[in-house]
């Protein structure tokens, strides 16, 4: 009898002590805030929704993350994203490495001219050497990284003429992003370059205070940027990775399967969001994936843009070449600021 109630008693605090432990080990809060550069509307802004959405789905509910686009937590500073995520006024983020390139040097990388010339090769760089000292360098500070997505090739257009080589670009003011090798490209090329934000962007090319601009094909079309330019050239000279992460103390505050569920959950939607982003510029590869995995139809940026009127310009190798004659000097300043050690980590990835 005694022994009988003793173990009872053990039983009953043993319980008591598990719903203890995990009853304090995870109070989420009401709502996760996500910071977001672009709309809903963008490959990016669907990708990041659906992180979101698997999250919920994955957690049981458990954890609510909310899309905050178009910066609107950061007033449009989208440069500003890593800071605010790593100090906590923000818990989770899908943002491009351009916009976090100013604080961390080594992100310039992807930034660099001609650099990565397939998707072959930005896949081999993100799943090597390179792509691990990169996450480290942004983890240090405190943001814990999940994730790839992909904002896309970077192609450049205009309101005045075809590009078909740097001359083509002299004279010409281009709007670029607040990231200092932006504006040393441009100016290399012969171009004037001022950086703006997203946000003050499209007003920028209505009122013609710029005549062209770089982004990759989802962000053209969610613009109409047929509207204030008529010539595109696919340049393909740099492609932005998107980083899916979560501030260190809020992946911290989550226990084991939560951790595992939103891994899950980033995984999943960085590869649906690089499918969508890949669409169109790969040939039939991922409108087919697009299709048999996910069920769904893709929209043809080109397609649409050039039904609008736009000339499509595609640049041949040898036309490439002159290019990257004139961007070499990029090199020579940038990748001592990038890490010698991270560029020849990447050029081996690539091999
Ligand atoms: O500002 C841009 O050009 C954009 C939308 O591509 C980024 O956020 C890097």
């Amino acid at each position: 009898m005694k022994r009988s109630v003793i173990a009872l008693a053990m039983v009953l605090l043993m319980v008591f002590g598990a719903v203890q432990v995990f009853g304090q080990a995870f109070k989420p809060k009401a709502e996760y805030t996500m910071q977001v550069n672009v709309g809903p509307l963008y490959d990016w802004g669907v990708g990041a929704q659906r992180w979101a959405d698997l999250v919920k789905e994955k957690t049981g509910g458990k954890v609510v993350v909310k899309p905050y686009f178009g910066s609107s937590l950061l007033a449009g500073k989208q440069t500003n994203w890593y800071q605010a995520v790593s100090d906590g006024s923000i818990d989770f983020v899908v943002e491009s490495t351009i916009n976090a390139s100013s604080v961390i040097k080594c992100l310039n990388l992807f930034n660099l001219p001609f650099l990565m010339p397939s998707y072959e090769s930005v896949d081999k760089i993100e799943q090597g050497k390179a792509g691990q000292m990169v996450i480290k360098e942004i983890e240090k500070g405190g943001v814990k990284f999940l994730a790839w997505g992909e904002n896309g090739f970077r192609q450049v257009t205009n309101s005045k003429h075809e590009i078909k080589a740097p001359a083509d670009m002299v004279g010409l003011k281009f709007r670029v992003v607040g990231s200092p090798i932006f504006i040393d490209m441009f100016k290399a090329l012969g171009a004037d370059a001022v950086s703006m934000s997203w946000a003050d962007a499209v007003t920028a090319f209505q009122q013609g205070v710029v005549d062209g601009q770089e982004n990759p094909k989802s962000v053209l079309t969610v613009v109409k940027i047929w509207e204030y330019h008529k010539y595109l050239t696919n340049w393909y000279y740099v492609l932005d990775p998107l980083v899916f992460g979560v501030n260190a103390n809020v992946w911290k505050s989550f226990p084991a399967d939560i951790q595992k569920a939103i891994q899950d959950a980033a995984l999943e939607a960085g590869e649906y969001e690089k499918t969508l982003a890949r669409t169109f510029v790969d040939g039939t590869k991922s409108v087919e994936k697009l299709k048999t995995k996910y069920g769904e139809t893709a929209v043809d940026a080109y397609a649409a843009a050039r039904a609008k009127g736009m000339v499509i310009t595609d640049l041949t190798p040898a036309q490439i070449q002159v290019f990257k004659d004139k961007l070499a000097p990029i090199y020579d300043k940038w990748v001592p600021q990038i890490g010698k050690a991270i560029y020849d980590a990447a050029v081996e990835d690539m091999k």
